[in-house]
């Protein structure tokens, strides 16, 4: 039995300004401002709210392939979480419209289905959305709200055919244990097409790299969608439907929608679209992950910076600096590649030739020729994938 407690302010501690006492392999010092929260079960991150749990990772452990489960950020939507949920009477219920309806314990989903694992990023809508120009209501996130791991578990497919889908299904729903506080807020529903849901990558995972996944991300099963926005990979994954109509939950209909056929979902703050669809596969993206903004660099001396680039799985071919506006790009050196639907991790050795002030620049392309716009903005503050900027100093 997972008896952890949710409530974060009493079992935590939060504090503001102070180093974290966790986790030495990677160390760098939190910025002004910036409130740190131990909540149960996690190393130290960054708070966002208490009541749903929001914690962001700090972005130093983005120097690591994989991110730790123990600061693998936390985002839920409704305050309703169970506080413990037992292994042995967990079932997973698969229901609507097939031939029979299951319930499916943890042991049984471990025994009766190959096992599959899969390196993906988990990465939410509205990572980043903190430095969107202009500001956008929601959680300002800053590059935190993702995480790379290995994800093990079942493929949605084999437990679909195990319940013997009926045909003329289009979508299929995915539901958790995590309950509104009042009635008058929807349940976090989410759903996918038929196809998709059965297309043999879209996964129950039960491990999370190798360890059962932390209740605050979702144990005992989290639904994964490679290549997808994390707002798909339903956590305390319970109850699966197969539906014969589309789904018309709140947050599929209402909640998490982008402007149609936009690249990038990119709008102008004075023309909004009106027509939306819901958010779906991740966009080209690239981030700076060290030095950190303003840190001090040595002129004429090397200095080593790295980062991360992903996109929805096409697999990202090159990623670029510049350090004169954009006018012209180098290539970074990039890392081992884990998967097309992991991140992956690129170096670039900058050298400042004289003392001063230097903005640096990233972008990233992927196989299908997609790349980063310069600017980048939408109302929900969804997909940023702006070209990024790094200011360093040269002393
Ligand atoms: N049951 C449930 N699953 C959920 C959510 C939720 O509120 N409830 N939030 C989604 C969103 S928007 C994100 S970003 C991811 C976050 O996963 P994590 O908490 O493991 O980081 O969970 C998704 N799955
Ligand atoms: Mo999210």
């Amino acid at each position: 039995m997972k008896n952890n407690s949710f409530f974060i302010l009493f079992f935590a501690t939060v504090f503001s300004c102070t180093s974290p006492s966790t986790t030495p392999a990677v160390d760098s010092a939190p910025s002004s401002g910036e409130a740190w929260v131990k909540a149960e079960g996690k190393d130290s991150l960054l708070l966002q709210t208490d009541r749903p749990p929001n914690l962001e990772t700090p972005l130093k452990y983005f120097k690591l392939d994989y991110t730790p489960n123990s600061v693998f950020f936390v985002r839920w939507h409704l305050a309703g979480l169970p506080t413990a949920i037992h292994e042995d009477t967990f079932r997973l219920r698969v229901g609507g419209n097939v031939k029979r309806e299951v319930a499916l314990s943890l042991q049984d989903l471990k025994t009766k289905f190959t096992p599959v694992t899969i390196t993906a990023l988990c990465q939410c809508s509205g990572n980043s959305r903190s430095f969107f120009d202009p500001r956008v209501p929601g959680g300002q996130w800053k590059n935190g709200a993702m995480g790379n791991a290995r994800w093990t578990g079942v493929r949605l497919k084999d437990v679909l055919d195990y319940a013997g889908v009926k045909s003329g299904s289009v979508d299929v729903s995915f539901d958790g244990l995590d309950a509104p506080p009042l009635p008058s807020t929807p349940d976090f529903v989410k759903s996918l097409k038929y196809d998709h849901a059965n297309d043999g990558e879209v996964m129950i995972a039960y491990e999370m790299n190798g360890e059962p996944l932390p209740l605050l991300n979702g144990f005992p099963l989290k639904l994964v969608v490679p290549g997808w926005y994390a707002t798909y990979w339903v956590g305390m994954l319970s109850d699966i439907r197969v539906l014969t109509k589309p789904f018309d939950g709140f947050w599929m209909t209402k909640a998490y929608k982008i402007p149609r056929d936009v690249p990038d979902a990119n709008e102008s703050p004075d023309a909004l679209s009106t027509d939306m669809e819901p958010i779906n596969k991740m966009n080209v993206r690239s981030i700076f992950v060290s030095p950190e903004p303003h840190d001090a660099v040595r002129a004429g001396e090397t200095t080593a910076v790295q980062g991360l680039a992903f996109d929805g799985g096409d697999g990202i071919t090159t990623v670029e600096l510049s350090s004169d506006s954009g006018k012209t790009w180098l290539p970074a050196t990039l890392g081992p590649d884990l998967g097309k639907y992991s991140w992956r991790r690129w170096h670039y050795n900058f050298t400042p030739s004289g003392k001063g002030n230097y903005i640096l620049m990233v972008k990233a392309t992927n196989a299908k020729g997609q790349t980063q716009p310069a600017h980048h903005w939408n109302r929900s503050g969804y997909m940023r994938n702006e070209i990024e900027t790094l200011p360093l100093k040269a002393e």
